[in-house]
């Protein structure tokens, strides 16, 4: 029988990786120096892991990191490239809610880092990132390299897309911004945080004690509580509405919440949406879901439900605007339920349309779900028309995305999975989401290449759960951030790669088509500057050079389901393994056609 009140799975600390990288006792027992004060900071906000690329404008944070916490709490995760340091903070965020560290080197690693710092950013993520500069006090600049790698204001390249940033002068003042980086990346809406720590700081001998700090006083837990008056509104609006319609956006991994949405949406009788650009938020085989949640295109009987309905709640719906504009004409009073306002700013156009609203409750939709239900009290459960909720019929004998994803929902039933990330050609009707942790939602910022890291920062949440870390990754998102899998393999992290490789940054080629359209040029060239062919890439064999299991290339469907048989027992056996699926190039109807239209917007 399908359940949608799941229980909440058994809760973990984080994954012991105890026994990876244990330096010899350096038999440091108390700070000497500015950098020891940072890493008793770092170890004062609980955050276990520290993911990051080395380099030497923090070499003396790195060696307060090994030598005097011992490389325990934080455990450094060491990255093949800064993108993939962040990228995998941010994965970890997806599934606990919240702060790792992340360390880059100076300006330059930094710059690698960006793309991955946006993404977090734009999927209000938190992340710790800790940052350096050569010596700010150019008299002790070592020639040339530590002239390169000091920058005037290196916080601006990253200050758009990051909710505070410092560059702290002392080890007193580092503490405390470490402190408040933590605090402020962890409190709604969440997002990545920047400290940049300057070299000479770090390395300057302690000239006296830094007196000690009450940590837990500095770094009070925040929440908020919508306005009583607004929430009896809006319980009054949805309470009288004829056809209540529920757009379940940014929410929470709790299950409390989950099954608080499945309460409030049975109380009310409301249809409710999903995206796959954010993570589960609702059963999406419920009878009150409607269609399939999509990551570009609406479920056109998403779109007839929003035009039908006359009262909606948007729980911090991504954007309510662009889905209106979607829909035509939509006729609803509408109830937003967000803090995102309180970080938008003027360098970054995420914040997305200006919506319609009528009632706003300043609150993160748990909180305001809570209120509403307690306000609705108790009545009767409205009935409803019950959708269906089909699984796609993959036909014909070449092998497509729904064949692959029909077999992995074979291969992986009975067993909890987490979807890590989802290729854009992924069809949401594919597997249903029944669980918060079913599904962790996409790149956030629209970055190909987030899709490997952001996995292995899951998968290594997800460690000793019982779920499974499932991945399904473009070959084109997958080969941009290749080199995360290494470091899934030597922290003895299990997860499932498995590729939808069209051997094509094929999203692309269906933008040429487009353009050809309304150029009336030849569509068939839409291939050119795209298809990643000649040679095929070995992406098993990719796989396998970095210590992972490689699986494939698979072409035919009567392949797929051994494949992805072995695979899964080499995950059940503590590796990483990475399934190649050549697929047909292609994306769902209903996105191809919004893609393809020859409209020119
Ligand atoms: C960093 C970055 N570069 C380029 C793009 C433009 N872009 C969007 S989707 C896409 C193709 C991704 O290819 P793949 O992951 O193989 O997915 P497919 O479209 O082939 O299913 C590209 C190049 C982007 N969004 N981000
Ligand atoms: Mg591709």
């Amino acid at each position: 029988m399908t359940t949608f009140r799941p229980q909440a799975p058994r809760a973990t600390d984080p994954a012991d990786l105890g026994d990876v990288d244990r330096p010899v006792p350096a038999g440091v027992n108390a700070p000497g120096f500015g950098s020891d004060v940072v890493a008793d900071a770092l170890r004062a906000t609980d955050i276990p892991y520290i993911a990051l690329n080395p380099g030497a404008s923090y070499r003396g944070l790195h060696d307060s990191l090994v030598n005097y916490l011992g490389n325990s709490a934080p455990q450094m995760l060491l990255c093949l490239h800064e993108e993939a340091a962040i990228a995998i903070a941010h994965g970890y965020a997806k599934v606990t809610g919240r702060a790792m560290g992340a360390a880059v080197h100076s300006n330059v690693g930094l710059m690698h880092g960006t793309m991955a710092i946006f993404n977090a950013w734009c999927d209000r993520m938190p992340v710790v990132i800790l940052g350096a500069t050569g010596p700010v006090d150019a008299a002790r600049r070592r020639p040339w390299i530590d002239w390169i790698h000091t920058s005037a204001d290196q916080g601006a390249l990253v200050r758009g897309y990051t909710k505070w940033d410092d560059q702290p002068a002392s080890p007193a003042a580092a503490r405390e911004a470490v402190l408040r980086a933590n605090w402020i990346a962890n409190t709604a809406p969440k997002g990545p945080t920047y400290v940049n720590l300057d070299a000479g700081m770090q390395e300057e001998k302690l000239a006296e004690p830094v007196p000690s700090i009450d940590t837990a006083r500095l770094m009070p837990p925040m929440t908020f509580a919508a306005d009583a008056g607004l929430v009896a509104e809006a319980a009054a609006l949805l309470n009288d509405a004829k056809h209540p319609l529920i757009l379940a956006g940014r929410c929470s991994r709790s299950v409390e919440g989950w099954n608080a949405r499945v309460r409030l949406a049975e109380r009310l009788g409301a249809q409710v949406v999903t995206d796959l650009k954010v993570a589960a938020a609702f059963p999406t085989d419920h009878p009150l879901h409607v269609g399939a949640p999509g990551m570009v295109a609406l479920d056109i009987a998403a779109i007839e439900a929003i035009r039908n309905a006359d009262v909606i709640l948007s729980l911090d719906w991504l954007d309510p605007a662009g889905t209106f504009k979607n829909c035509g004409k939509v006729g609803a009073k509408v109830i937003q339920v967000s803090v995102d306002h309180q970080l938008h700013n003027g360098w970054s156009m995420d914040y997305q349309g200006l919506p319609p609203v009528d009632v706003f409750l300043a609150c993160e939709p748990e909180a305001a779900v809570t209120a509403l239900i307690a306000a609705l009290g108790d009545g009767k459960a409205k009935p409803a028309s019950a959708n269906r909720h089909d699984l796609p019929a993959p036909t014909g004998d070449k092998l497509t995305v729904d064949h692959m994803a029909a077999a992995l929902r074979d291969a992986t039933k009975g067993r909890d999975i987490s979807l890590t990330h989802l290729s854009l050609s992924w069809n949401g009707a594919s597997i249903a989401f029944r669980h918060p942790l079913d599904y962790l939602g996409s790149d956030g910022g629209g970055g190909v290449g987030g899709g490997p890291g952001i996995s292995v920062g899951a998968a290594l949440a997800l460690k000793g759960t019982g779920r499974m870390a499932v991945a399904v990754c473009g070959d084109g998102d997958f080969l941009m951030g290749v080199t995360a899998i290494w470091t899934a393999v030597h922290y003895k992290t299990p997860l499932l790669f498995v590729i939808a490789n069209n051997r094509s940054f094929f999203n692309d080629e269906l933008h040429q088509e487009r353009v050809a359209r309304m150029r009336h040029r030849p569509v068939e060239n839409r291939w050119v500057g795209q298809r990643i062919s000649e040679p095929d890439i070995d992406i098993a064999g990719m796989a396998a050079a970095q210590g992972a299991k490689g699986f494939g290339p698979v072409d035919r469907i009567a392949d797929l389901p051994a494949a992805l048989r072995e695979a899964i027992a080499a995950v059940d056996a503590g590796h990483v393994a990475v399934v190649d699926v050549r697929v047909e190039p292609g994306y769902t109807a209903a996105t191809t056609a919004v893609m393809t239209r020859a409209k020119s917007e």
